[in-house]
Protein backbone atom coordinates (compact mmCIF):
# COMPACT_ATOMS: atom_id res chain seq x y z
CA UNK A 1 0.00 0.00 0.00
CA UNK A 2 2.57 2.46 1.29
CA UNK A 3 4.81 1.63 -1.59
CA UNK A 4 2.15 1.72 -4.34
CA UNK A 5 1.25 5.51 -2.96
CA UNK A 6 5.01 6.40 -3.15
CA UNK A 7 4.87 5.32 -7.15
CA UNK A 8 1.62 7.02 -7.61
CA UNK A 9 3.41 10.27 -5.68
CA UNK A 10 6.31 9.82 -7.78
CA UNK A 11 4.37 9.52 -10.59
CA UNK A 12 1.88 12.74 -10.09
CA UNK A 13 5.49 14.50 -9.40
CA UNK A 14 7.40 13.40 -12.70
CA UNK A 15 3.94 15.06 -14.02
CA UNK A 16 4.68 18.18 -12.60
CA UNK A 17 8.16 18.52 -13.43
CA UNK A 18 7.40 17.56 -16.92
CA UNK A 19 4.94 19.83 -16.95
CA UNK A 20 6.83 22.98 -15.26
CA UNK A 21 9.28 21.87 -18.30
CA UNK A 22 6.75 23.01 -21.16
CA UNK A 23 6.17 26.41 -21.32
CA UNK A 24 2.51 26.50 -20.55
CA UNK A 25 0.94 26.56 -23.46
CA UNK A 26 -1.43 29.32 -24.35
CA UNK A 27 -5.14 29.36 -23.90
CA UNK A 28 -6.62 26.38 -25.17
CA UNK A 29 -8.11 26.71 -29.18
CA UNK A 30 -11.97 27.65 -28.93
CA UNK A 31 -14.18 25.08 -29.66
CA UNK A 32 -14.14 25.15 -33.79
CA UNK A 33 -17.60 25.47 -35.46
CA UNK A 34 -18.62 22.49 -37.07
CA UNK A 35 -18.10 23.95 -40.65
CA UNK A 36 -21.10 22.90 -43.15
CA UNK A 37 -19.99 19.79 -44.79
CA UNK A 38 -19.97 20.45 -48.59
CA UNK A 39 -22.83 19.46 -50.81
CA UNK A 40 -22.59 15.99 -52.18
CA UNK A 41 -20.08 16.92 -55.18
CA UNK A 42 -21.42 16.58 -59.18
CA UNK A 43 -18.85 15.07 -61.12
CA UNK A 44 -18.31 18.56 -62.92
CA UNK A 45 -18.16 20.50 -59.82
CA UNK A 46 -15.55 17.70 -59.04
CA UNK A 47 -13.74 17.87 -62.49
CA UNK A 48 -13.91 21.76 -62.10
CA UNK A 49 -12.15 21.70 -58.53
CA UNK A 50 -9.37 19.44 -59.76
CA UNK A 51 -8.84 20.75 -63.10
CA UNK A 52 -5.63 23.11 -62.14
CA UNK A 53 -4.09 20.09 -59.97
CA UNK A 54 -4.66 17.41 -62.87
CA UNK A 55 -3.09 20.22 -65.50
CA UNK A 56 -0.53 20.81 -63.50
CA UNK A 57 1.36 17.35 -62.94
CA UNK A 58 4.55 18.65 -61.19
CA UNK A 59 4.96 19.99 -57.96
CA UNK A 60 7.87 20.74 -55.10
CA UNK A 61 7.14 18.81 -52.11
CA UNK A 62 9.36 20.73 -49.09
CA UNK A 63 10.12 19.20 -45.84
CA UNK A 64 11.81 21.50 -43.45
CA UNK A 65 11.60 21.65 -39.55
CA UNK A 66 13.28 22.23 -37.00
CA UNK A 67 14.88 18.97 -37.65
CA UNK A 68 17.15 20.41 -40.32
CA UNK A 69 18.68 21.86 -36.92
CA UNK A 70 20.39 18.24 -36.24
CA UNK A 71 20.56 17.19 -39.81
CA UNK A 72 20.73 13.56 -39.38
CA UNK A 73 22.92 13.73 -36.36
CA UNK A 74 22.14 13.95 -32.71
CA UNK A 75 24.84 13.58 -30.56
CA UNK A 76 26.82 12.01 -32.33
CA UNK A 77 24.08 9.52 -33.16
CA UNK A 78 23.69 8.93 -36.91
CA UNK A 79 20.93 6.84 -39.48
CA UNK A 80 20.47 5.45 -42.09
CA UNK A 81 16.65 6.44 -41.65
CA UNK A 82 15.18 9.61 -42.71
CA UNK A 83 16.19 13.03 -41.48
CA UNK A 84 12.69 13.97 -40.26
CA UNK A 85 12.26 11.25 -37.93
CA UNK A 86 15.39 12.01 -35.75
CA UNK A 87 13.17 12.66 -32.91
CA UNK A 88 12.51 8.92 -33.37
CA UNK A 89 15.06 7.30 -34.50
CA UNK A 90 17.55 9.22 -31.41
CA UNK A 91 14.98 8.84 -29.06
CA UNK A 92 15.14 12.28 -28.69
CA UNK A 93 12.62 13.85 -25.14
CA UNK A 94 10.16 15.99 -26.24
CA UNK A 95 11.82 18.85 -24.23
CA UNK A 96 15.25 17.92 -25.31
CA UNK A 97 14.06 18.35 -29.34
CA UNK A 98 12.28 21.70 -28.04
CA UNK A 99 15.77 22.91 -28.08
CA UNK A 100 16.54 22.86 -31.53
CA UNK A 101 13.92 25.84 -31.74
CA UNK A 102 16.48 28.42 -30.16
CA UNK A 103 18.64 26.81 -32.73
CA UNK A 104 16.46 27.42 -36.03
CA UNK A 105 17.23 30.88 -37.76
CA UNK A 106 17.25 30.37 -41.45
CA UNK A 107 18.73 33.76 -42.09
CA UNK A 108 19.27 32.75 -45.41
CA UNK A 109 15.67 31.96 -46.17
CA UNK A 110 14.78 33.83 -50.02
CA UNK A 111 10.95 33.14 -50.51
CA UNK A 112 11.50 34.51 -53.62
CA UNK A 113 14.52 32.40 -54.68
CA UNK A 114 12.76 29.27 -53.62
CA UNK A 115 9.36 29.83 -55.40
CA UNK A 116 11.89 30.75 -58.57
CA UNK A 117 13.64 27.95 -58.39
CA UNK A 118 10.45 26.15 -58.38
CA UNK A 119 8.93 27.86 -61.38
CA UNK A 120 11.99 27.42 -63.66
CA UNK A 121 11.79 23.95 -63.06
CA UNK A 122 8.51 23.83 -64.52
CA UNK A 123 6.51 22.97 -61.01
CA UNK A 124 3.12 24.43 -60.58
CA UNK A 125 2.64 23.85 -56.92
CA UNK A 126 4.32 23.84 -53.84
CA UNK A 127 3.46 21.39 -50.56
CA UNK A 128 5.51 22.48 -47.62
CA UNK A 129 4.95 21.23 -44.28
CA UNK A 130 2.78 23.43 -42.40
CA UNK A 131 3.03 21.16 -39.34
CA UNK A 132 5.35 17.27 -39.56
CA UNK A 133 5.16 14.69 -36.22
CA UNK A 134 7.31 16.43 -34.42
CA UNK A 135 4.51 18.54 -34.29
CA UNK A 136 6.99 21.83 -34.72
CA UNK A 137 4.31 24.70 -36.57
CA UNK A 138 6.62 26.60 -39.45
CA UNK A 139 3.47 29.59 -39.40
CA UNK A 140 2.09 31.86 -36.74
CA UNK A 141 -0.01 29.78 -34.89
CA UNK A 142 -2.17 31.39 -32.33
CA UNK A 143 -3.05 27.85 -30.27
CA UNK A 144 0.29 26.95 -29.96
CA UNK A 145 3.37 29.08 -29.18
CA UNK A 146 5.54 25.60 -30.34
CA UNK A 147 5.71 27.92 -33.65
CA UNK A 148 8.45 29.72 -35.82
CA UNK A 149 7.77 33.07 -34.68
CA UNK A 150 7.37 32.35 -30.46
CA UNK A 151 9.99 29.74 -30.26
CA UNK A 152 12.91 30.62 -32.79
CA UNK A 153 15.43 33.72 -32.51
CA UNK A 154 14.14 33.92 -36.73
CA UNK A 155 9.86 35.35 -35.02
CA UNK A 156 9.10 35.31 -38.91
CA UNK A 157 6.49 33.48 -40.12
CA UNK A 158 7.47 31.28 -43.49
CA UNK A 159 4.40 29.73 -44.42
CA UNK A 160 3.63 33.49 -45.16
CA UNK A 161 6.54 34.42 -47.05
CA UNK A 162 6.02 31.58 -49.07
CA UNK A 163 2.49 31.28 -49.95
CA UNK A 164 2.68 35.98 -50.86
CA UNK A 165 5.30 35.04 -52.84
CA UNK A 166 3.96 31.84 -55.21
CA UNK A 167 0.65 34.07 -55.03
CA UNK A 168 2.92 36.61 -56.26
CA UNK A 169 5.10 34.33 -59.52
CA UNK A 170 1.82 32.46 -60.09
CA UNK A 171 2.09 28.89 -58.44
CA UNK A 172 -0.28 27.25 -56.09
CA UNK A 173 0.77 27.34 -52.85
CA UNK A 174 -0.39 24.47 -50.43
CA UNK A 175 0.36 22.81 -46.74
CA UNK A 176 1.27 19.28 -45.67
CA UNK A 177 -0.23 19.17 -42.17
CA UNK A 178 0.48 15.85 -39.55
CA UNK A 179 -2.41 14.40 -37.73
CA UNK A 180 0.23 12.39 -35.42
CA UNK A 181 1.79 14.70 -32.84
CA UNK A 182 4.81 13.71 -30.72
CA UNK A 183 4.76 17.46 -29.38
CA UNK A 184 1.12 16.94 -28.46
CA UNK A 185 0.55 16.53 -24.95
CA UNK A 186 -2.26 14.63 -25.82
CA UNK A 187 0.05 11.71 -27.47
CA UNK A 188 2.43 9.22 -26.00
CA UNK A 189 5.18 6.32 -26.71
CA UNK A 190 4.82 2.93 -24.93
CA UNK A 191 7.38 1.19 -26.64
CA UNK A 192 10.61 -1.03 -25.26
CA UNK A 193 13.78 1.63 -24.38
CA UNK A 194 11.81 4.72 -26.28
CA UNK A 195 11.27 7.55 -24.34
CA UNK A 196 7.27 8.19 -23.80
CA UNK A 197 8.00 12.04 -24.94
CA UNK A 198 10.10 11.19 -27.34
CA UNK A 199 8.86 10.14 -31.37
CA UNK A 200 7.57 6.96 -32.45
CA UNK A 201 5.60 5.09 -34.59
CA UNK A 202 3.02 4.00 -33.67
CA UNK A 203 2.54 6.21 -31.29
CA UNK A 204 -0.39 6.48 -28.36
CA UNK A 205 -3.36 8.47 -27.56
CA UNK A 206 -4.30 9.26 -24.06
CA UNK A 207 -7.88 7.96 -24.26
CA UNK A 208 -9.91 10.64 -22.89
CA UNK A 209 -7.64 13.26 -25.07
CA UNK A 210 -8.41 12.71 -28.17
CA UNK A 211 -11.18 14.96 -28.71
CA UNK A 212 -9.08 17.92 -27.44
CA UNK A 213 -6.02 16.91 -30.02
CA UNK A 214 -8.59 17.30 -33.09
CA UNK A 215 -10.46 20.49 -31.59
CA UNK A 216 -6.62 21.40 -31.63
CA UNK A 217 -5.67 20.58 -35.08
CA UNK A 218 -9.40 22.03 -35.88
CA UNK A 219 -7.95 25.22 -34.98
CA UNK A 220 -4.74 25.15 -36.35
CA UNK A 221 -6.16 24.15 -39.88
CA UNK A 222 -8.63 27.07 -39.79
CA UNK A 223 -5.12 29.56 -38.90
CA UNK A 224 -3.56 27.59 -41.65
CA UNK A 225 -6.98 27.79 -44.45
CA UNK A 226 -7.67 31.31 -43.36
CA UNK A 227 -4.11 32.79 -43.36
CA UNK A 228 -2.01 31.30 -46.27
CA UNK A 229 -5.38 30.10 -48.39
CA UNK A 230 -4.05 27.10 -49.49
CA UNK A 231 -4.88 25.15 -52.82
CA UNK A 232 -4.07 21.58 -51.41
CA UNK A 233 -4.05 19.92 -47.81
CA UNK A 234 -1.72 16.86 -47.76
CA UNK A 235 -2.03 15.24 -44.71
CA UNK A 236 0.12 12.86 -43.47
CA UNK A 237 0.63 10.39 -40.18
CA UNK A 238 -2.94 9.13 -40.25
CA UNK A 239 -1.35 5.07 -39.83
CA UNK A 240 -2.06 5.24 -36.20
CA UNK A 241 -4.79 2.84 -34.87
CA UNK A 242 -6.45 5.76 -33.07
CA UNK A 243 -7.52 7.36 -36.13
CA UNK A 244 -10.10 6.57 -37.94
CA UNK A 245 -11.65 6.74 -40.88
CA UNK A 246 -14.74 8.20 -39.63
CA UNK A 247 -12.05 10.97 -38.19
CA UNK A 248 -11.05 11.21 -41.46
CA UNK A 249 -14.57 11.30 -43.26
CA UNK A 250 -15.16 14.44 -40.26
CA UNK A 251 -12.09 16.58 -41.05
CA UNK A 252 -12.00 16.13 -44.76
CA UNK A 253 -15.84 17.52 -44.13
CA UNK A 254 -14.36 19.95 -41.81
CA UNK A 255 -11.71 21.51 -44.06
CA UNK A 256 -13.83 21.45 -47.26
CA UNK A 257 -16.46 22.95 -45.33
CA UNK A 258 -13.67 26.31 -44.58
CA UNK A 259 -12.95 25.82 -48.41
CA UNK A 260 -14.95 24.27 -50.72
CA UNK A 261 -12.34 23.97 -53.86
CA UNK A 262 -9.42 23.34 -51.73
CA UNK A 263 -8.11 19.72 -52.85
CA UNK A 264 -7.41 16.80 -49.87
CA UNK A 265 -5.16 13.95 -50.03
CA UNK A 266 -6.36 10.17 -49.24
CA UNK A 267 -4.02 10.41 -46.06
CA UNK A 268 -6.97 12.16 -44.08
CA UNK A 269 -8.92 8.98 -43.22
CA UNK A 270 -7.62 5.58 -43.69
CA UNK A 271 -7.93 4.55 -47.65
CA UNK A 272 -4.16 4.64 -48.40
CA UNK A 273 -2.65 1.04 -49.30
CA UNK A 274 0.47 1.64 -47.64
CA UNK A 275 3.12 3.32 -49.29
CA UNK A 276 1.56 1.61 -52.85
CA UNK A 277 -0.57 4.93 -51.28
CA UNK A 278 -3.45 4.14 -53.71
CA UNK A 279 -6.92 4.26 -52.28
CA UNK A 280 -8.21 0.77 -50.97
CA UNK A 281 -11.71 0.42 -53.25
CA UNK A 282 -13.64 -2.17 -49.99
CA UNK A 283 -15.72 1.36 -49.47
CA UNK A 284 -15.61 5.09 -50.38
CA UNK A 285 -12.94 6.30 -48.32
CA UNK A 286 -12.35 9.99 -47.68
CA UNK A 287 -10.03 12.00 -50.01
CA UNK A 288 -9.50 13.43 -53.65
CA UNK A 289 -6.16 11.90 -54.57
CA UNK A 290 -3.84 8.70 -53.94
CA UNK A 291 -0.18 9.04 -52.70
CA UNK A 292 1.89 6.54 -54.08
CA UNK A 293 5.25 7.45 -52.08
CA UNK A 294 9.51 6.40 -53.21
CA UNK A 295 7.35 4.44 -56.22
CA UNK A 296 5.61 4.77 -59.61
CA UNK A 297 2.12 2.54 -60.28
CA UNK A 298 3.53 -0.39 -62.38
CA UNK A 299 0.64 0.53 -65.13
CA UNK A 300 -1.71 3.30 -65.79
CA UNK A 301 -4.24 4.35 -63.86
CA UNK A 302 -6.75 6.33 -66.10
CA UNK A 303 -9.00 8.20 -64.62
CA UNK A 304 -7.84 7.95 -61.08
CA UNK A 305 -6.61 10.75 -59.13
CA UNK A 306 -2.80 10.34 -57.94
CA UNK A 307 0.01 11.81 -57.24
CA UNK A 308 4.15 10.13 -56.58
CA UNK A 309 5.66 11.97 -54.00
CA UNK A 310 9.68 11.29 -54.36
CA UNK A 311 13.00 11.90 -52.52
CA UNK A 312 15.91 13.22 -54.92
CA UNK A 313 18.02 11.87 -52.34
CA UNK A 314 17.07 8.78 -49.28
CA UNK A 315 15.89 11.63 -47.11
CA UNK A 316 12.78 14.26 -46.81
CA UNK A 317 13.90 16.23 -44.24
CA UNK A 318 17.75 17.22 -43.90
CA UNK A 319 20.62 15.50 -43.43
CA UNK A 320 24.21 16.99 -43.82
CA UNK A 321 25.52 13.37 -45.20
CA UNK A 322 22.93 11.84 -47.54
CA UNK A 323 24.67 12.57 -50.84
CA UNK A 324 22.50 9.54 -52.68
CA UNK A 325 20.95 12.02 -55.51
CA UNK A 326 19.32 10.35 -57.93
CA UNK A 327 20.39 11.44 -61.38
CA UNK A 328 18.81 14.39 -63.29
CA UNK A 329 17.70 12.15 -66.05
CA UNK A 330 16.18 9.40 -64.16
CA UNK A 331 14.19 12.51 -62.46
CA UNK A 332 13.24 13.54 -65.85
CA UNK A 333 12.17 10.07 -67.06
CA UNK A 334 9.97 9.80 -63.94
CA UNK A 335 8.26 12.78 -64.79
CA UNK A 336 7.01 11.47 -67.96
CA UNK A 337 6.82 7.82 -66.98
CA UNK A 338 3.83 9.34 -64.18
CA UNK A 339 2.55 11.40 -66.54
CA UNK A 340 2.19 8.59 -69.23
CA UNK A 341 0.14 7.14 -66.08
CA UNK A 342 -1.52 9.70 -65.84
CA UNK A 343 -0.52 10.71 -62.38
CA UNK A 344 1.34 14.11 -60.83
CA UNK A 345 4.70 14.20 -59.51
CA UNK A 346 5.82 15.44 -56.29
CA UNK A 347 9.43 16.56 -55.42
CA UNK A 348 10.61 17.00 -52.38
CA UNK A 349 13.52 19.11 -51.18
CA UNK A 350 14.87 19.38 -47.46
CA UNK A 351 16.52 22.52 -46.82
CA UNK A 352 19.23 23.53 -44.55
CA UNK A 353 18.45 24.96 -41.25
CA UNK A 354 20.20 28.40 -42.44
CA UNK A 355 17.26 28.38 -44.87
CA UNK A 356 18.98 27.02 -48.20
CA UNK A 357 17.60 24.46 -50.74
CA UNK A 358 20.68 21.92 -51.38
CA UNK A 359 22.80 22.84 -54.06
CA UNK A 360 22.08 19.27 -55.48
CA UNK A 361 18.59 19.96 -55.71
CA UNK A 362 18.70 23.24 -57.41
CA UNK A 363 21.03 21.53 -60.11
CA UNK A 364 18.89 18.50 -60.57
CA UNK A 365 15.76 21.41 -60.50
CA UNK A 366 17.84 23.35 -63.07
CA UNK A 367 18.26 20.68 -65.46
CA UNK A 368 14.50 19.52 -65.10
CA UNK A 369 13.78 23.30 -65.68
CA UNK A 370 15.65 23.21 -69.04
CA UNK A 371 13.95 19.99 -70.38
CA UNK A 372 10.36 21.16 -69.33
CA UNK A 373 11.20 24.81 -71.10
CA UNK A 374 11.24 22.50 -74.71
CA UNK A 375 8.90 19.55 -73.75
CA UNK A 376 6.16 20.98 -71.34
CA UNK A 377 3.41 20.97 -73.86
CA UNK A 378 4.20 17.53 -73.89
CA UNK A 379 3.85 16.73 -69.58
CA UNK A 380 1.33 19.94 -68.67
CA UNK A 381 -2.62 19.12 -69.18
CA UNK A 382 -1.99 15.78 -70.61
CA UNK A 383 -3.81 12.25 -70.07
CA UNK A 384 -2.31 8.44 -69.75
CA UNK A 385 -1.00 6.76 -72.49
CA UNK A 386 -3.49 5.10 -75.12
CA UNK A 387 -1.35 2.45 -75.56
CA UNK A 388 -2.43 -1.14 -73.68
CA UNK A 389 1.44 -2.12 -73.15
CA UNK A 390 4.71 -0.28 -72.45
CA UNK A 391 6.47 1.22 -75.62
CA UNK A 392 10.19 -0.29 -75.77
CA UNK A 393 11.49 3.27 -76.94
CA UNK A 394 9.85 5.36 -73.66
CA UNK A 395 6.27 6.47 -73.17
CA UNK A 396 3.48 8.06 -74.34
CA UNK A 397 1.25 11.23 -73.29
CA UNK A 398 -2.00 13.18 -74.68
CA UNK A 399 -3.85 15.35 -75.64
CA UNK A 400 -6.72 16.21 -77.53
CA UNK A 401 -5.64 15.85 -81.27
CA UNK A 402 -2.21 15.10 -80.14
CA UNK A 403 0.15 12.38 -79.51
CA UNK A 404 3.36 12.65 -77.60
CA UNK A 405 5.85 10.28 -77.99
CA UNK A 406 8.98 10.71 -75.27
CA UNK A 407 11.71 8.44 -76.91
CA UNK A 408 14.05 7.10 -74.28
CA UNK A 409 16.10 5.05 -76.13
CA UNK A 410 16.77 6.28 -79.80
CA UNK A 411 16.58 4.43 -82.80
CA UNK A 412 20.12 3.75 -83.66
CA UNK A 413 18.70 2.78 -87.39
CA UNK A 414 16.64 6.19 -87.56
CA UNK A 415 13.42 4.76 -87.66
CA UNK A 416 11.09 4.22 -84.69
CA UNK A 417 8.35 1.91 -84.81
CA UNK A 418 5.27 2.83 -82.75
CA UNK A 419 2.45 0.84 -82.23
CA UNK A 420 -1.19 1.23 -84.51
CA UNK A 421 -3.24 4.24 -83.05
CA UNK A 422 -5.92 5.46 -83.62
CA UNK A 423 -6.62 8.18 -86.15
CA UNK A 424 -4.60 9.51 -88.75
CA UNK A 425 -1.16 11.52 -88.31
CA UNK A 426 -1.80 14.45 -90.08
CA UNK A 427 2.07 15.98 -88.90
CA UNK A 428 5.13 14.58 -86.82
CA UNK A 429 7.99 16.87 -85.34
CA UNK A 430 10.27 17.02 -82.47
CA UNK A 431 9.41 19.51 -79.88
CA UNK A 432 13.05 20.18 -79.95
CA UNK A 433 12.80 21.47 -83.68
CA UNK A 434 9.36 22.35 -84.88
CA UNK A 435 10.62 23.68 -88.07
CA UNK A 436 11.76 20.03 -89.71
CA UNK A 437 8.47 17.44 -89.80
CA UNK A 438 9.22 14.46 -89.55
CA UNK A 439 8.76 11.49 -92.60
CA UNK A 440 5.54 9.16 -91.09
CA UNK A 441 4.75 5.61 -92.57
CA UNK A 442 1.77 4.06 -91.32
CA UNK A 443 0.96 0.35 -91.51
CA UNK A 444 -1.90 -1.65 -89.92
CA UNK A 445 0.25 -2.86 -87.38
CA UNK A 446 2.00 0.61 -86.94
CA UNK A 447 3.89 3.60 -87.74
CA UNK A 448 7.58 3.65 -89.08
CA UNK A 449 8.83 7.66 -88.30
CA UNK A 450 12.19 8.95 -89.83
CA UNK A 451 14.21 10.59 -87.17
CA UNK A 452 17.55 12.22 -87.19
CA UNK A 453 20.65 9.96 -86.60
CA UNK A 454 21.32 11.41 -83.07
CA UNK A 455 18.25 11.85 -80.11
CA UNK A 456 18.17 16.24 -79.45
CA UNK A 457 17.89 14.83 -75.85
CA UNK A 458 19.76 11.94 -74.30
CA UNK A 459 16.93 12.04 -71.26
CA UNK A 460 13.80 11.61 -73.40
CA UNK A 461 13.16 13.20 -77.06
CA UNK A 462 9.74 14.01 -77.31
CA UNK A 463 7.93 13.62 -81.16
CA UNK A 464 4.40 15.46 -81.41
CA UNK A 465 1.75 13.83 -83.73
CA UNK A 466 -0.91 15.92 -84.39
CA UNK A 467 -3.54 13.55 -85.54
CA UNK A 468 -6.41 14.13 -87.52
O1 LIG B 1 6.61 9.77 -42.12
C1 LIG B 1 6.42 10.57 -43.25
C2 LIG B 1 7.73 11.00 -43.81
O2 LIG B 1 8.46 11.67 -42.83
C3 LIG B 1 7.49 11.89 -45.01
O3 LIG B 1 6.80 13.03 -44.62
C4 LIG B 1 6.67 11.12 -46.03
C5 LIG B 1 6.33 12.03 -47.22
O4 LIG B 1 5.29 11.53 -47.94
N1 LIG B 1 5.44 10.62 -45.46
C6 LIG B 1 5.54 9.84 -44.25
C7 LIG B 1 5.94 8.43 -44.51
O5 LIG B 1 4.90 7.82 -45.23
Amino acid sequence: MKRALLLALAGAMAMVITLTATPTPPTPAPEPQAAKAPAAESKEARDKRMAWWRDARLGMFIHWGLYAVPAGDYQGKRAKDIGEWIMSWANIPRAEYEKFATQFNPVKFDAAQWVRIAKDAGMKYIVITSKHHDGFAMFNSTVSDYDIVDRTPYKKDVLKALSDEAKKQGLRFCVYYSIMDWHHPSQYVDAAGKDPTAGNSPNKMKPDQKAAYVTYMKAQLKEIITQYDPGVLWFDGEWNDWWTEADGQDLYAYVRGLKPDIIINNRVGKGRKGMEGLSKTDQVYAGDFGTPEQQIPANGLPGVDWESCMTMNDTWGFKSYDNNWKSSQTLIRNIVDIASKGGNYLLNVGPTAEGEIPAPSVERLAAIGKWMKTNSEAIYGTHASPFATQLAFGRATTKTGKLYLHVFNWPSDGKLQVPAIKGTVAKAYLLADRSKPLTVASAADGLTITVPATAPDADASVIALDLK
